[in-house]
């Protein structure tokens, strides 16, 4: 079937809504509604992405999600410092010498590490942007190299008061360099906005973006692994090992799929959404209509295909980028559906029902997300000339 089938001249004067809500089945917007649930997120500063945002390769600036605490530090360009510490030779870098450097591209899947749990269901704390900077790789050159560094904390200018200290996180060297890190000045071809980031941010293509720290002020040295409290017990998990549970830090992101949006085509209706993660790129999307009875192939646009009239984006900046799905779907009748997708990865890694029973914990929640969708009677078209 092709892409865009002609529209059905019906169609024109149906009055049914051009878009279905995808309502999902548990968290916080089933049991507080929608309404609701978004002001408690914004509580705790968390505003989701609108779903139809995420039926797109490129995730738009402007409503893209955001998680912080709180706290948009407002920093004068002119005196930025960026402090490189616990290298061969230490520096200081002005925001001058940042825009100096060559920059490199990464389209880049942005999940909080939380992103549809059983709390949220909604699924929206993720978005795919397309950003630049210098690679983390080439400011370890500028310092002659990590010196006795494995491991590095990244320092926000966010002061967290009673902390008394900027948001921190830290990563090894080898995650550093296998994720091809970038210190990102831009976001979508635009300089960075001050709630994501500006002057500079982390941006670690593949692993959850709790490490993505904003308003870098410090990449700090370490010859251990960096446990502040985001490492150590914010973002963590309990998870079985040899029949012992023990904690462990969100990571790379886990293999996962949504349904974003379905909207009116022809006489039936359009299902488009996002599959991402895992360490393979996404082969294929399936999605159900019938609650998982069965499971249809969706078509699938990668975006190696989708970017190859960008060739400024050289293939490797494109590891872990989401890919788009449609499915064109034509309901026997009104009623309400489950529906939900499922991605399977180039190595045959398939996305399970439900989570991983040997995980614990809020973070890289990969189970299938149902959505709940009402499709309305079809209204007879007015007669003509009426
Ligand atoms: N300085 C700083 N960086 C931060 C955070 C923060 O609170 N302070 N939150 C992290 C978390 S938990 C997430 S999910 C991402 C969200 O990035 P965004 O707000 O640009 O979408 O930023 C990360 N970087
Ligand atoms: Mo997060």
């Amino acid at each position: 079937m092709s892409d865009s089938a002609p529209l059905d001249p019906a169609d024109a004067s149906d009055a049914a809504p051009e878009d279905l809500e995808l309502r999902p089945v548990d968290g916080l917007p089933r049991w507080l509604g929608r309404r609701l649930a978004r002001a408690f997120l914004r509580l705790v500063s968390m505003e989701e992405n609108d779903a139809p945002a995420l039926a797109r390769m490129v995730t738009p600036t402007a409503g893209y999600f955001r998680r912080d605490r709180h706290v948009h530090p407002e920093v004068d360009p002119g005196s930025y410092r960026l402090q490189l510490s616990g290298v061969a030779s230490p520096r200081t870098l002005t925001f001058a010498d940042l825009q100096a450097l060559p920059r490199e591209t990464r389209v880049c899947v942005q999940e909080c590490a939380g992103n549809g749990n059983h709390i949220m269901g909604s699924a929206g704390l993720c978005g795919q942007a397309v950003w630049s900077g210098p690679t983390f790789e080439s400011l370890l050159e500028l310092c002659g190299g990590a010196g006795p560094a494995t491991h590095f904390a990244f320092h926000g200018l966010d002061d967290l008061g009673v902390l008394k200290r900027g948001y921190h996180y830290g990563l090894s060297l080898d995650e550093l360099v296998r994720s091809r890190a970038i210190i990102a000045l831009t976001m979508n071809g635009e300089p960075l906005s001050r709630r994501h980031g500006f002057p500079s941010r982390l941006i670690v293509p593949q692993i959850y973006s709790m490490s993505h720290v904003k308003w870098l002020a410090h990449i700090e040295g370490k010859t251990r692994p960096h446990m502040g409290i985001h490492n150590r017990l914010v973002f963590t998990n309990k998870e079985l090992q040899a029949g012992k549970w023990v904690r462990v830090q969100a990571r790379w992101i886990g293999l996962k799929s949504t349904i974003a949006r379905c909207r009116r085509e022809g006489t039936g209706w359009l299902l488009t959404g996002c599959a991402w993660g895992g360490q393979h790129a996404v082969a294929a999307v399936e999605v159900s209509t019938d609650g998982g009875l069965s499971w249809q192939a969706a078509r699938l646009q990668t975006p190696a295909e989708y970017f190859q009239e960008h060739p400024e984006i050289e293939p490797e900046g494109l590891a872990g980028a989401w890919s788009v799905f449609t499915y064109h779907w034509r309901p026997a009748g009104p009623g309400t559906f489950k529906i939900g997708c499922r991605a399977l990865d180039v190595h045959g890694a398939l996305q399970q029902l439900d989570n991983d029973p040997k995980v614990h914990g809020h973070f890289n929640q990969t189970r299938v997300k149902w959505r709940k969708v009402s499709v309305p009677e079809r209204r007879l078209p007015p007669a003509q000339g009426a």
